[in-house]
């Protein structure tokens, strides 16, 4: 039988959307979660020095969204054709841009840059929110031609992080985002997965 392992932090950031998929597709994986400790010891013995990795019989995989699209193939999740999985990463990569705003405020250590980059986040943020709200009003529900894909996985899952760092769900007052993001962890192994999650503080 195929062995998944996922080793990343114990938090959600970019481990999470494959967590969430590896239950979507029931598959039993080992979720290894690494502590600030150990991560120096092992770092070296990542593929690009970094997380999360999916080992797959033993072999290493690194980047998130390579390993997403991956395992949204064989969930039947990445699109009919060229055009829609062209759709869904975009759709995808809005998302990451929207990630990519918060998350460069969220870890900036200089105060005065921090200062900078909350302006822009505080302006940016809500602008591409409203885009993705009305993509998703326009597409019945979901991202892309009113069906689940892997870009509403990822999206769900990116929202765990975004608001956890945030401190308020980053979803509040865009109530299709809200209602995609329900849907996604009402799924039953989804749900499974987060009432068994350990409780992380991002
Ligand atoms: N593009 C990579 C980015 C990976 C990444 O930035 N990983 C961070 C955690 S989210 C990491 O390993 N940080 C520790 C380090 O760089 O030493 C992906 O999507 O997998």
């Amino acid at each position: 039988m195929t062995t998944y392992k996922l080793t990343y932090f114990n938090f959600t950031g970019l481990g999470e959307p494959i967590r969430y998929l590896l239950s979507y597709g029931g598959i039993k994986f080992e979720d290894h979660r690494v502590s600030s400790e150990e991560w120096p010891k092992i770092k070296s013995k990542m593929p690009m020095g970094q997380m999360p990795i999916l080992e797959i019989d033993g072999k290493q995989y690194n980047q998130s969204k390579a390993i997403v699209r991956f395992l949204a193939k064989k969930f039947d999740l990445h699109g009919s054709d060229d055009y829609e999985a062209l759709e869904i990463d975009a759709a995808a990569d809005n998302v990451g841009d929207l990630g990519d705003v918060v998350s460069k405020y969220y870890w900036e250590e200089d105060p005065e840059q921090k200062k900078r980059m909350k302006e822009i986040e505080m302006e940016k943020r809500p602008l591409l929110l409203e885009k993705l709200e009305a993509q998703v009003k326009k597409n019945g529900g979901y991202f892309v031609n009113g069906k689940l894909s892997w870009a509403d996985i990822w999206f769900a899952a990116r929202c765990d992080y975004l608001s956890n760092i945030l401190g308020f769900d980053v979803t509040k007052g865009y109530p299709e985002l809200e209602k995609l993001v329900g849907k996604i962890r009402a799924i039953p192994n989804i749900k499974a997965y987060l009432e068994k999650r350990p409780k992380t503080h991002i």
